[in-house]
């Protein structure tokens, strides 16, 4: 099947019973589910090392997954599943081998590639990042001045800021209290300006991270960064304060980076995948690398659930069938990701971008059009401050929104009751949006009214219920059991993809606006006084732009 360029999946007989399947239990309540079947929560729920997935409260019933395992089978998941594994030239629009699991791997594993062991490579840089970040911990390397570096300012966009950036947040109990670690991203200047404010060029280092080494804002952003630093230090000190992190040698020698402060990685490696790869150095100069090295035995952890379990055993299996269950078969639109975890509070704006990225395609993998929805909007915020601003919408509003909860057990900073008050919330809201609150339930609630009052209120107290949701229960967010959760989630979109047919690994979607930008760009001129020609509203802001110039506004 894999290799059959015209294979239709919405033309199999799986996908009409599954439509079929959908119609005939539309109207069924999860709260009758559970009435039905006290085993429910056991009969629908998976523990891996700490990490519990509970996906009980779905629209599902054994007979939803055994026809969703029927579609998987159908697209030779487990073939793919094979590919992914063996590095297989499965991007094809790119025409490169996805292997961002290989960056897991422990030293004792191989896995060729064009017939060559990538594993010794991997762990080369691992161990030179882990040297470098070593020498920076404790005090070995100093700045021009002989000082130990205080500060390091990432500067990456994109896959080089994202990932880092979660993860350095999530494992903050872990980080060294004598480091600061900051990510820079936006070409709007108030985000390096701010964060270089009070900074001592002295004792600063600046990771430019960009796979490619050619995106205009993280190299712009270099380029002001070492401005920043000639004010003080001179070209000879840019060494000890200038670090790369890319796959391109020869960009990071013209931008002045000794290539011996360059820490590589490959293009098997796509950039919203490469958290596992040198371009998490951030996050082991924040924690060491010993904890980097657990967070990566996580992600191997799950990789070997992934490869291994049967498909109703499988936690990116099961949340990826559940996820085409809404998207396609219910047309819900959105995806809404709720971390009850300040320290994740960056995970739903990281999974936008692996999830959105990889699967926001109308096109199949050989170009053909999908007649089906696909790639659900991500969005989300960190629980319970979302409860107090967009979860009336859940609760009451007209759209179906399945949820993914992730909650851990234990926090790191365990003050008074504050933990079990995060927990309660979380666990009521997902009851709450199972079970809804029905008219009976309502009526006694305000049994003291009658007539125009009660009729007048009753309608807005009720809750429909039946929106469902996935819990993630994290033992505790330890670098292992975050390791764990971010590969779940690169599986679940891997699966996702690979049953619509779409290939996760491009991103054309987003060249076009970068196209367009390089032509407006001169034309924001004010100099210039060539005609703009495109559409009128284009145009009208073009010239509002050079006016407000030429007024001096701020
Ligand atoms: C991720 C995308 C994209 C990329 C950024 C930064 O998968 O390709 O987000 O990470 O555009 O690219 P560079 O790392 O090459 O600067």
């Amino acid at each position: 099947m894999t290799s059959n360029r015209h294979f239709d999946i919405n033309a199999t007989q799986v996908w009409a019973k599954l439509h079929q399947h959908q119609r005939a239990t539309r109207h069924l309540l999860m709260r009758d589910l559970f009435a039905a079947d006290v085993q429910r929560f056991q009969h629908f729920s998976l523990e891996l090392d700490g990490l519990l997935l509970d996906y009980s409260k779905n629209r599902i019933t054994e007979r939803t997954l055994a026809l969703l395992f029927e579609l998987a089978q159908v697209a030779d998941l487990s073939g793919w599943m094979q590919q992914l594994r063996q590095g297989s030239r499965i991007n094809v629009s790119e025409n490169r081998a996805v292997l961002h699991t290989a960056l897991r791997l422990p030293a004792s594993e191989q896995l060729c590639l064009d017939g060559r062991d990538v594993v010794p490579e991997i762990q080369a840089v691992l161990s030179r990042m882990q040297r470098f970040s070593e020498q920076i911990r404790c005090g070995e390397w100093q700045g021009f001045t002989g000082e130990p570096i205080r500060d390091v300012v990432n500067l990456g966009i994109g896959g080089s800021d994202l990932g880092p950036l979660l993860v350095k947040e999530a494992l903050a109990p872990y980080a060294q209290s004598n480091l600061n670690v900051h990510f820079v991203s936006n070409v709007d200047g108030q985000h390096l300006a701010q964060t270089l404010q009070g900074l001592n060029p002295a004792t600063t280092l600046f990771i430019i991270a960009s796979k490619s080494f050619t995106t205009p804002e993280t190299l712009l952003n270099a380029q002001a960064a070492r401005q920043w630093f000639l004010q003080a230090g001179s070209t000879a000190d840019i060494a000890q304060h200038f670090v790369a992190v890319s796959t391109n040698l020869a960009a990071v020698k013209a931008f002045g980076i000794d290539p011996a402060y360059m820490f590589g990685f490959w293009d098997w490696v796509g950039g919203r995948y490469s958290v596992w790869s040198a371009i998490g150095l951030p996050v082991m100069l924040a924690v060491g690398a010993e904890h980097f090295r657990a967070f990566l035995q996580g992600a191997y952890a799950m990789d070997q659930h992934f490869f291994r379990a049967p498909f109703a055993a499988n936690m990116p299996v099961l949340l990826a069938l559940i996820g085409i269950w809404y998207n396609t078969f219910y047309r819900a639109h959105t995806h809404a990701i709720m971390p009850y975890d300040h320290g994740l509070r960056r995970l739903p704006a990281y999974i936008q971008q692996l999830d959105m990225e990889s699967n926001g395609k109308r096109v199949g993998r050989y170009g053909e059009l999908l007649d089906f929805d696909t790639g659900p909007i991500i969005w989300g915020e960190e629980g319970a401050n979302s409860q107090h601003a967009f979860f009336q919408l859940l609760h009451q509003g007209t759209r179906l929104v399945p949820c993914d909860f992730i909650i851990p057990m234990n926090s790191h900073y365990p003050l008074g009751e504050q933990h079990q008050v995060l927990v309660a919330n979380c666990l009521a809201q997902t009851e709450a949006l199972m079970r809804g609150k029905s008219e009976a339930e309502v009526m006694q609630e305000l049994a003291a009214l009658s007539g125009e009052q009660l009729d007048m209120l009753l309608p807005h107290k009720l809750f429909p219920g039946n929106q469902p949701s996935n819990t993630l229960a994290l033992s505790k967010v330890t670098p292992y059991t975050l390791g764990m959760l971010l590969a779940l989630y690169e599986h679940k979109v891997f699966v996702q993809g690979i049953i619509w047919g779409i290939n996760s690994f491009d991103q054309w979607g987003v060249e076009y606006g970068k196209q367009l930008a390089r032509r407006i760009l001169p034309e924001l001129s004010t100099a210039s006084a060539a005609a703009c020609k495109h559409d009128s509203s284009t145009n009208g802001l073009i010239r509002f732009f050079r006016e407000q110039q030429h007024d001096g506004y701020q």
